[in-house]
């Protein structure tokens, strides 16, 4: 994959902001023709519309398909971090998505279905005391899941509120056993040519690359998801593990990843290759700080295309804000 460097006032619009391109669609969408994404939707979106990100709002859940010794995919729900605010109807969630490997286009969630997640490795890496590759069955059979509901805010100004399945990114850090020298996690996420025809795109640096310093791996927010709504992730929001960094912007939440690399170096991450002042390495998301070609002020609620304001830190300052301390304004963000 050719990497064609340019400054991101370069890249056409419509390549980089598919928040703008999709404005048309999104109208659309609310006048109800995403209910075109299917039937096999339809009993789940309704389920999921009676939740409430509360302590009330557990509700029946199916569990994942049954692989020996596996865990379940609706563990109890870790009721420290809340929300407060409304779950996103489960259909929104798993239809409106991003994942350039498949498309630009938020409806990718059809083609994203042709692609393998198992059997799955994930090779660990670089300041390690011993390198090694772990099935994702065996890693599962090492930590314990939770669940977790989160807000989740797209660079876009997009968002959503859901129940992630997974563990906390610190046990994954322990269980690599990470050398002192070792200041960046980085992950890096597949590659299966044949079923993702986004890789073709010469805009983009492929593999995508996220990282966090080893502090914020180490924070107990940082987590890695396995299961979405009380299930294995769909495909097209990650399966089968993906990262979930609430405080961030989406983009640093890297879906499938195969690699987990600990460097002395910060790593050269996908978006800040492309576009640097606009997606920056940090990507705290903070409403005073606008993208430089929109602003950060207010979100948009998939599902019901309610407009809110948006927090600093995505409302999680209470558990994050300390790590970046002495760090200011923009700092926050690039
Ligand atoms: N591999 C990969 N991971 C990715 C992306 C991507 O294009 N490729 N997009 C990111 C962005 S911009 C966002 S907002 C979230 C979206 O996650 P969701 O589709 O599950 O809501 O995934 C992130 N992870
Ligand atoms: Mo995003």
């Amino acid at each position: 994959m050719t990497l064609i460097k340019r400054p991101g006032w370069e890249i056409p619009e419509s390549r980089v902001t598919p928040e703008a391109a999709a404005l048309g669609r999104r109208s659309l969408l609310g006048a109800g023709a995403g209910l075109a994404a299917g039937a096999v939707f339809a009993s789940r979106a309704a389920h999921a519309a009676t939740q409430a990100a509360g302590p009330t709002a557990t509700g029946p859940k199916a569990a994942g398909p049954k692989a020996a010794g596996l865990p379940p995919m609706n563990p109890p729900r870790n009721m420290t971090y809340r929300a407060g605010r409304a779950l996103t109807a489960e259909k929104a969630a798993e239809t409106y998505n991003n994942y350039y490997e498949f498309s630009q286009d938020k409806d990718l969630w059809r083609a994203a279905q042709k692609m393998t997640i198992s059997p799955w490795e994930i090779r660990i890496e670089g300041l390690v005391a011993k390198p090694r590759t772990i099935g994702i069955d065996d890693l599962l059979r090492q930590v314990r899941l939770q669940e977790r509901v989160y807000r989740h805010r797209c660079v876009e100004t997009w968002a959503m509120t859901v129940p992630w399945t997974g563990f906390p990114m610190a046990d994954l850090v322990k269980l690599a056993d990470p050398l002192g020298s070792a200041k960046y996690v980085v992950f890096t996420t597949v590659e299966e040519p044949k079923a993702m025809s986004g890789l073709d795109s010469p805009l983009f640096p492929f593999p995508y690359v996220e990282g966090v310093t080893m502090a914020e791996a180490m924070n107990d927010l940082a987590f890695i998801s396995v299961g979405l709504y009380g299930k294995p992730l769909p495909k097209q929001n990650g399966a089968p593990v993906r990262i979930t960094l609430p405080w961030k912007y989406g983009f640093k939440s890297g879906k499938a990843f195969v690699k987990v690399a600990f460097t002395e170096t910060q790593p050269k991450t996908f978006w800040a290759q492309i576009a640097p002042d606009e997606y920056g390495f940090w990507a705290n998301v903070n409403p005073a700080v606008p993208h430089p070609r929109w602003s950060q002020a207010t979100e948009r609620l998939i599902g019901t295309n309610e407009r809110v304001p948006t927090q600093i830190y995505n409302g999680y300052g209470p558990y994050v804000a300390s790590l970046y301390a002495g760090m200011k304004g923009d700092m926050l963000f690039r």
